[in-house]
């Protein structure tokens, strides 16, 4: 997946700017140079030159920075070029880079190829790559954050340190793997098992803080299902704080997903409001309906709505089916939040029997929506403060938890009666390669290759 040729590609977003940049990377940089502007050019230093075409017609006037190899992004002969931020004009001065670089091998750059040569000249690893893109593509303020420590190699730091603990145990255990008949003795002596307990609860912070992260990287997918006419569309519209969805009272009246995206307190959260469940003959509904049930198979988070007045009255055997179907079409682990719509119309006469797990807001007066964001982080465990949270990816989570099933399975070759030394410290290397994953060691090639390519161009 690698090649030895000089890449280029502009790094600055598509659009008209005040600037645009184009990078190159890789050999042969100085006869490039030299074909472009008619001089070499000193590292790290701001030079003011113009760029012509074939006929020798001014093409821009620029700004280029040379970084000499290996101290650049890449890792690689770096020319930067700061031309106008013009689309029209980045094309020309590309087109007569290519042209000039052809003779040296000069192509077009891969998505991410800048961002995978910084990682296999060993500039940055693959968790630090990765919040590259996410710090770009951050949407929140706390998303920003987190990826910048991500980047500057806090979730790294964590990775590599655990990686090490697991390292000396190992080395313990496998110096004494000759003497089985020791190995009781073995695990004592050298507080294996406390060590490995250590371990598991650092791991297992670590995964809690990844989770956090993944959070607010992705944010939340929540869902907003329930029968017809309970008041989807106007907790859609009181958590947007517009009206984004129609309301009437016509049951029936949102026929497809509606969705929009808040922040609660930092977190992303993308809601999709759905047609509401019900029995119909309607087509145009039923279509409908048949997406809101594809929307909670796909859910992080799903709001069963009721009518408030209906929990306790004759309908709620049908609300007791309906949270028996929905259940059963939830994503293993998704939470589920009861609420109960319209609390405005139960009055202080009418408390609800039996139905204290319910949340009790009202879409149309604001009534306990506060409560409700609250219980929304609470279900999908955001711990509040984000603090020192880091930017984390499903590929890192999914690490973790292997990672973590694997010392499990370590401490179990370390327990009384199952004491096996050589799969203790087997489970512990798999553990190991998990963990390495994260940070791109021992990662196979096809899956780094499929990494970098959902970069965009000119990273
Ligand atoms: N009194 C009261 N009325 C509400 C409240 N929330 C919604 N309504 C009314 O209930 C009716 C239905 O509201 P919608 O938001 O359209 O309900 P929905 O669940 O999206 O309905 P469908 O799209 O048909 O599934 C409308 O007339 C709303 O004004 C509330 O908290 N209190
Ligand atoms: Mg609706």
């Amino acid at each position: 997946m690698t090649r030895k040729l000089p890449i280029i590609a502009v790094a600055t977003a598509p659009g008209k700017a005040g600037v645009g940049v184009i990078r190159i990377s890789g050999p042969q940089l100085h006869p490039i140079t030299e074909a472009l502007f008619h001089k070499a050019l000193k590292p790290r230093q701001t030079n003011l030159l113009t760029l012509r075409d074939g006929q020798g017609e001014v093409i821009d006037q620029l700004i280029a920075i040379y970084f000499a190899a290996p101290a650049s992004f890449t890792g690689e002969d770096v020319l930067e070029l700061q031309c106008h931020g013009g689309p029209q004009l980045l094309e020309l001065v590309m087109k007569r880079c290519l042209e000039l670089g052809k003779d040296y091998g000069l192509v077009i750059a891969e998505p991410g190829e800048f961002s995978l040569r910084a990682y296999l000249n060993n500039k940055i690893d693959l968790a630090q790559a990765e919040a590259i893109a996410d710090l770009i593509g951050a949407q929140s303020d706390a998303a920003v954050r987190g990826a910048a420590r991500s980047l500057q190699g806090a979730f790294s730091k964590d990775i590599n340190n655990l990686i090490e603990e697991i390292t000396q145990l190992r080395i313990l255990v496998e110096s004494t793997l000759d003497f089985p008949e020791e190995e009781i003795e073995f695990l004592e002596n050298a507080h294996a098992r406390e060590r490995l307990t250590t371990v598991m609860s650092k791991l297992h912070a670590l995964r809690e803080s990844a989770k956090q992260g993944r959070i607010l990287r992705d944010g939340i997918q929540l869902v907003l299902a329930g029968p017809p006419n309970v008041g989807k569309s106007s907790l859609l519209n009181r958590l947007a704080g517009e009206e984004v969805a129609i309301v009437t009272p016509i049951a029936g009246t949102t026929r497809d997903r509606v969705r929009e995206s808040i922040t609660i307190n930092g977190v992303p959260m993308h809601i999709i409001d759905t047609a509401g469940l019900r029995d119909t003959s309607d087509l145009v509904e039923a279509k409908g309906i048949e997406r809101s049930w594809e929307a909670i198979r796909m859910a992080d988070l799903v709001i069963f709505l009721q009518d408030s007045g209906s929990l306790s009255g004759p309908e709620s055997g049908n609300g007791l089916d309906l949270r028996a179907q929905i259940l059963k079409a939830l994503p293993l682990n998704c939470p589920i939040l009861e609420v109960g719509n319209k609390s405005d119309l139960l009055g202080n006469s009418n408390p609800i029997k039996g139905v204290t797990q319910t949340l009790l807001i009202s879409a149309k007066t604001g009534d306990g929506i506060e409560a409700l964001k609250q219980e929304i982080l609470k279900s999908v465990g955001w711990g509040g403060s984000q603090e020192g949270t880091i930017v984390a990816r499903r590929r890192h989570i999914d690490c973790l938890d292997r990672a973590s099933s694997h010392l499990e399975k370590s401490q179990h070759f370390a327990a009384d009666g199952n004491i096996s030394l050589e799969l203790f410290a087997e489970e512990l290397r798999l553990a190991q390669d998990q963990l390495g994953q994260i940070t791109g060691k021992l990662l196979p090639d096809d899956l780094l290759g499929k990494i970098f390519s959902q970069f965009c161009i000119g990273k």
